[in-house]
This record gives C-alpha cells, sequence and structure tokens, in this order.
C-alpha cells in the first residue's frame, strides 16, 4: 500500500510539473504563435509527408498531420502567415480542407493509394 502511495505521488509530481510547463510554454506561444487544427482529406503516410510538406511555408513552425484522425495541427505565426494561404497550399498539393477543395487536376496527380475520394 505504501509503495503504491509512492507511485501515485511520484506520477502526480510529473503530471504537475508537466502541467506546469505546457502553460508557460503556451502563454509563450500566445504572444508570437497561434496554433490551430484543421481537417485535412487524405490515405497515407505519403499524404502525411506531401500534406504537411505543402504547409510548411514562411511562417509556419509546426505542421503535422495525424494519418489516423485526418487532422493537421498547425503553428503558425499570424503576422507572417494566413492559415487561409496555408490551406490553399494544402488544395493546390490535392488535399481538401474544410475550406479549400482541390482542383481535380492536383487530385488527379495523387498515387491511387492517395486517392480518398470515394
Ligand atoms: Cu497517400
Amino acid at each position: 500500500m505504501k509503495k503504491i502511495k509512492f507511485i501515485f505521488t511520484a506520477v502526480l509530481a510529473v503530471v504537475l510539473s508537466a502541467n506546469t510547463f505546457s502553460q508557460t510554454h503556451d502563454h509563450f506561444k500566445m504572444i508570437a504563435t497561434k496554433t490551430e487544427t484543421i481537417k485535412v482529406s487524405g490515405n497515407c503516410e505519403m499524404c502525411k509527408a506531401r500534406i504537411e510538406k505543402a504547409a510548411k511555408v514562411e511562417g509556419v513552425s509546426k505542421a503535422e498531420w495525424n494519418v489516423k484522425t485526418k487532422v493537421l495541427t498547425l503553428v503558425y505565426n499570424p503576422s507572417k502567415v494566413k492559415s487561409d494561404d496555408v490551406q490553399k497550399k494544402i488544395a493546390a498539393a490535392g488535399h481538401d480542407t474544410p475550406k479549400f477543395k482541390a482542383g481535380d487536376k492536383a487530385y488527379n496527380a495523387l498515387p491511387g493509394c492517395c486517392k480518398y475520394r470515394k
């Protein structure tokens, strides 16, 4: 029982310190950058590479697309780039976002495994 309590305390300490860290970190990010999650259509790891490459424009510090959830986490500097502009780049690479649809030409250029439209 003593051991369990010790482990619990240790875990709690780690969680609390991690939380404090992320709060200070978020506070810092609030000043310079904005974090946004955007649904982006795609299928596989190849899509992931393509989407992230397209999203990494000037002013974007992080672009990470989740293959399972199809959600792109975008961290960017709003004074340097607009979310819409990043989404346009992604659409131009062949992947739909809620606001911008990929043109037929860009979509048709995708490899077979990446064709997400049914
Ligand atoms: Cu793909």
